[in-house]
């Protein structure tokens, strides 16, 4: 939050948000990006300044992915203040969210990189990096690792080293979170307008490195517990901060789980190598199990590729073509409600007309 002004290249605004605009709408509206998300409203900043703004009745009933979430950019209308359309998206974060439900729930909008935070004590967790990584690969956003707490440990070399064996050439920064100089390693990413989102578990040093790197304490921050290193789900809402020298920093409050669904792009570009090992396997439909002429397996078990790495590929192959399928089986099931209240509503409109 910020009482300056800010001009919209500051903001993120590019060529691309630029072209979605009609002469008309920049003579009718302003664009505004959202600062924060709340139940009823929503924070937005413009080159105006900042404020809150309520959202249009019926963008209530507009599935999740039609409504507004940190990072998006609206064209508010002039006169009224009220938001008008949300312009399309240069990239998006969604995940299924946590729960039985088969909905959506969005993380993020119109990154430009997002830092995969994790530290170097027990949260550390090639697996989970592996869901990070495809939730950015699928947005098309690059990823860094950032690995914090590295003044807790003499053994960073040992984590660089697994993450070596994830197969990707994204970039890995390890720094201690709570100084400044150390943090300097992840400002490359910052420069002005440029987005960032901080992702990972809880009590990883997001916040810390947000307040680092704004060279402010403007969020807060708790200890982790100290039988399981665990977090304490201290950052409870999406924010979005600017930094001195220009770029923004949106901060997330730590994830329980990360469900992946529609992320089939991104599982193919983060396991391009089981993938292609699989177009040599004897059987079209092979599962990579136990069947004859498996390439993949072949390569397990001449150690080319890790047990780990395939177990978490079929993994997550597999939950995020059913969480994909629930969610499209919803979508059709909300769509379907929506015809029958408006047939039913044209119904009674005529019945009214006609009695
Ligand atoms: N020594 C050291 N402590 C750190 C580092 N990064 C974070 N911490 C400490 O770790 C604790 C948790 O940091 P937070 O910034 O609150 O973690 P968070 O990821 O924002 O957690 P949630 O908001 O719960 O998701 C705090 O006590 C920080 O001071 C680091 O690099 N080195
Ligand atoms: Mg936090
Ligand atoms: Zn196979």
């Amino acid at each position: 939050m910020s009482n300056c002004l800010y001009s919209l290249p500051q903001l993120g605004w590019s060529h691309f948000y630029q072209q979605q605009m009609s002469l008309e709408e920049w003579e009718s509206t302003f664009p505004a990006r959202v600062c924060a998300v709340h139940r009823n409203s929503i924070d937005i900043i413009s080159e105006h300044g900042q404020r809150q703004i309520s959202l249009p009745g019926t963008w209530h009933l507009r599935n999740q992915e039609e409504r507004p979430t940190i990072g998006d950019w609206l064209l508010v209308d002039s006169a009224t203040g009220l938001p008008q359309s949300i312009l399309d998206r240069k990239s998006l974060f969604r995940r299924k969210a946590a729960g039985i439900e088969a909905k959506v729930q969005l993380i993020a909008a119109n990154v430009d990189t997002l830092f995969i935070v994790t530290s170097c004590n027990r949260d550390f967790n090639l697996s989970r990096l592996e869901r990070y990584l495809a939730l950015a690969l699928e947005a098309e956003v690059e990823p860094v690792l950032v690995l914090t707490k590295s003044d807790l440990t003499d053994k960073v070399s040992d984590y660089f080293e697994q993450i070596m064996s994830l197969n990707t050439n994204v970039a890995v920064e390890t720094v201690n979170a709570l100084n400044p100089s150390s943090a300097e390693a992840l400002r490359p990413w910052c420069s002005v307008g440029q987005t960032v989102a901080l992702i990972g578990s809880s009590g990883v040093g997001k916040s810390t490195l947000i307040n680092t790197l704004c060279g402010e304490r403007n969020q807060e921050t708790a200890e982790i517990r100290k039988d399981d290193a665990r977090g304490r789900h201290t950052t409870t809402s999406r924010s979005l901060h600017f930094l001195p020298g220009g770029g923004l920093l949106i901060d997330n409050p730590g994830l329980r789980e990360l469900q992946l669904s529609e992320c089939t792009k991104g599982l193919s570009s983060l396991f391009g190598d089981i993938e292609h090992l699989a177009q040599s396997c004897r059987y079209n439909n092979c599962q990579h199990q136990s069947e004859n002429g498996c390439a993949v397996k072949a390569a397990v078990n001449w150690g080319d590729l890790s047990p780990r790495r395939l177990t978490n590929y079929q993994k997550l192959q597999a939950e995020q073509e059913r969480n994909t399928e629930s969610i499209a089986a919803r979508r059709r099931r909300e769509k379907n409600f929506g015809k029958l209240c408006r047939s039913v509503q044209t119904i009674k409109r005529k019945e009214r007309n006609d009695g």
